[in-house]
């Protein structure tokens, strides 16, 4: 069975590319899909790309996940570091999950070196702007022990 991947993110990256590219970088999310689309068909897996600026609708698509992804990119936004909710429910999945963000979030302002995703995650990829994307499908691929 081929291999499916979740890459699930957070508030407001729908207006990447729109505003603060000096943070985040000049690519928007269809560029970043477009990216994934790209990388999983080279590798032969499947990815699902989806986003919400609504907390409770990522915990469901977290939870849906169950028994449908082998693994999760997640980019939880703002969420990261204030969501226990978001914690909680990488806790309960049994699924793998790889923190991703754009930007280094360990050099930014204090509130936003603190992530509820990370102890729950198998690990994280930040800084590396749109190009960490492809390297987390890397990696949680690695993690499942599905890499090519
Ligand atoms: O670096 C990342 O990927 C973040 O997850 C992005 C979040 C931020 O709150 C996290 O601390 C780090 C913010 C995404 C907001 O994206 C925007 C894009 C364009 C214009 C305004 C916001």
């Amino acid at each position: 069975m081929t291999c499916s991947i979740l890459i699930l993110n957070g508030p407001n990256l729908n207006l990447l590319g729109t505003r603060q590219p000096e943070v985040y970088g000049p690519t928007t999310l269809a560029d970043i899909e477009a990216l994934c689309q790209t990388k999983a068909a080279a590798l032969g897996v499947d990815v699902t790309f989806a986003q919400s600026n609504h907390e409770g609708e990522l915990i469901d698509m977290l939870h849906a996940a169950r028994g449908t992804h082998a693994g999760i990119i997640l980019n939880a936004g703002a969420y990261t570091h204030t969501s226990v909710a978001l914690m909680d429910a990488i806790s309960s999945i049994m699924v793998p999950v790889v923190e991703l963000h754009l930007s280094n979030i360990h050099a930014r302002e204090v509130f936003r070196q603190t992530s509820y995703i990370a102890p729950v995650a198998v690990g994280q990829i930040c800084g590396f702007g749109a190009a960490g994307y492809p390297l987390a499908i890397d990696a949680i691929l690695s993690y499942i022990g599905e890499a090519k």
